[in-house]
């Protein structure tokens, strides 16, 4: 497999479960293979289905952190947005990695113009409940309370967390789960960028939007099911996605 020749890949939602899970052999092969000939990797969030802290010793951290830095070090810078699952990912898994750790949303220059980059589900404003539990979870008291309970107790909690939000999800109409196109354009306008790139919702599309005068483009990044994906830029900034096999 030749590498793609592309100034920046981006992926999202791997939610990656265990070291022998399919999509940790997609990924590690995608790593090795394919990401070495972009100049940026963007990992807009949810790489892990769960994430409690760097402390973990899952044998999946350590090996996607080494096949990441294997990867930085063929001069591929790689950035990470967090995740609803993985917000707790820290600077000692990034340090590990050679990833950038990213604030959410984030401009970047892609071929000469700006891009807005964002996990997402900073967009699904209709999901009022959702909201309230995002910035809970994205406090920095909580988080550092959090982190300082044993690791068992983390673990427990982060099951307890995705029973609620499966149960949470079964509830809701497909409206309510997704972005909010008013909240989406307001960003774009404040900004004052025509072009998204986002993760969470599942729902792989290229939208326009309207911002009253011009039209913004919102890319929605694949879950990996089954197969991987990435979008792929070429030399002009033009996006298109390909996918990733095992
Ligand atoms: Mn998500």
């Amino acid at each position: 497999m030749v590498a793609l020749r592309s100034p920046a890949m981006f992926i999202s939602d791997l939610h990656l479960k265990s070291e022998d899970d399919v999509h940790t052999r997609i990924l590690l092969r995608f790593l090795r293979e394919e990401a070495p000939g972009a100049g940026r990797l963007f990992v807009l969030g949810d790489l892990f289905e769960a994430y409690v802290g760097d402390d973990d010793g899952d044998p999946l951290l350590a090996v996607v952190a080494d096949a990441l830095h294997a990867l930085a070090a063929m001069d591929v810078e790689i950035a990470f947005v967090h995740g609803n699952r993985d917000f707790l990912l820290g600077k000692a898994f990034a340090d590990r990695a050679n990833m950038l750790l990213l604030p959410d949303p984030c401009v970047i220059d892609l071929a000469g113009k700006p891009v807005l980059l964002s996990h997402g589900d900073r967009y699904c404003t209709d999901d009022r409940e959702y909201m309230r539990w995002r910035a809970q979870m994205r406090d920095r008291d909580w988080q550092s309370g959090f982190l300082g309970q044993p690791l068992a107790a983390r673990k427990a909690f982060a099951e307890r967390a995705r029973a609620a939000s499966a149960e949470h999800q079964k509830d809701l109409s497909a409206g309510i789960s997704d972005v909010n196109a008013a909240t989406v354009e307001g960003e774009l306008r404040l900004f004052g960028i025509d072009t998204l790139i986002h993760g969470h919702t599942h729902r792989p599309a290229c939208h326009q939007h309207d911002l009253g005068g011009s039209m913004a483009r919102r890319w929605v990044l694949s879950d990996w099911r089954g197969h991987g994906e990435a979008l792929v830029a070429d030399e002009r900034g033009t996006l298109s996605r390909v996918s990733l096999f095992a």
